[in-house]
């Protein structure tokens, strides 16, 4: 199954499910939002599945009619869930490693790529993300802001894997490389992180392990970079980085753990306002995202 959240205007939030080219309404007191139906799931033990399956089915609305911009006098696509934690994996591929050590001139990525311990870091929460066809932001103090297209997880309990989405990690790539202790300034900011178009729960994504992720970049209407990884690259299984989060690291349900990128967009492909972003995964679906400046003090000296 593919569920959904969807606005309608002088409604509200909607909870859809994705079948074909239609999104069924199956809001309900019991499941009003996604979030509470992956708590309902880690609650009662129940699969997402289980628990969508007990939803009434009211009305019907076209996909491509949703997938649309925002507009609060329209009905379109929303956040797949409210997320109350988004965490990210890295150097989870080895191109991710290789890339960025040269890039930094630091040996650090392959040292992390070769342990055993894969890196977990905060990523963001639900207000900083960007639902299907939302913006993403680009650092007013960076000049190199790069989409990170990445398969990731909707946890339920520590140990439950409820369903995936499409994540990107948008990232401030010259201020990591600048020094590695700015990563929480390069992962977090408002925007820095896209989900959606739709949570596919395990029963949809048979092989999570063997999915192919692809990503485009376009700017005026020109195709700026195409590129593509495979969730068999990743270098752990999905279990282990489920259990290097939640170790000694209660997650609230809900918690959507991403899983790295794969495809390293090279420097030129950079954004600039207006860069229109899509994510292709297997058996997922496509994330479409535009980017935008964020307003601030770009580039200003600190000050001590
Ligand atoms: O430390 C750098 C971040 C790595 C990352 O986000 C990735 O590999 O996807
Ligand atoms: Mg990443």
């Amino acid at each position: 199954m593919k569920l959904v959240q969807f606005h309608i205007p002088g409604t509200g939030k909607r909870l859809g499910l994705l079948e074909g080219e239609s999104v069924i309404d199956i809001t309900c007191a019991e499941c009003p939002t996604a979030l509470q139906a992956v708590e309902k799931a880690a609650e009662t033990g129940d699969t997402l599945d289980d628990v969508l399956s007990g939803c009434p089915r009211g009305a019907a609305y076209r996909f491509e009619d949703l997938d649309v911009p925002h507009d609060p006098a329209k009905p379109h696509l929303l956040l797949p869930i409210d997320a109350p934690e988004v965490w990210g994996c890295g150097v989870t591929y080895l191109r991710s490693a290789k890339t960025r050590d040269v890039d930094s001139d630091q040996n650090i990525y392959y040292r992390v790529y070769n342990s055993q311990r894969p890196e977990v870091f905060f990523k963001a929460t639900a207000s900083r993300c960007a639902g299907p066809n939302g913006q993403i932001g680009i650092r007013s103090d960076s000049k190199l802001t790069a989409t990170e297209p990445e398969l990731a997880l909707v946890l339920g309990k520590p140990d439950q894997i409820l369903g995936y989405t499409i994540c990107n990690d948008v990232s401030a790539w010259d201020l990591e490389r600048e020094n590695p202790l700015y990563l929480p300034q390069s992962k977090t900011f408002q925007g820095c992180c896209a989900l959606g178009p739709c949570i596919a729960t395990p029963s949809t994504v048979p092989d999570p392990c063997n999915l192919a992720i692809s990503c485009r970049i376009t700017r005026k209407g020109n195709c700026l970079y195409e590129g593509t990884a495979k969730s068999s690259q990743i270098k752990f299984r999905l279990e282990e980085l489920v259990e290097f989060l939640t170790r000694n690291n209660p997650v609230p349900v809900g918690t959507v753990l991403t899983t790295g990128t794969g495809v390293m967009v090279p420097n030129e492909y950079a954004h600039r306002p207006g860069d229109q972003v899509e994510i292709t995964i297997d058996g997922i679906g496509t994330l479409k995202n535009s980017a935008k400046s964020l307003e601030g003090a770009g580039n200003r000296s600190g000050r001590r």
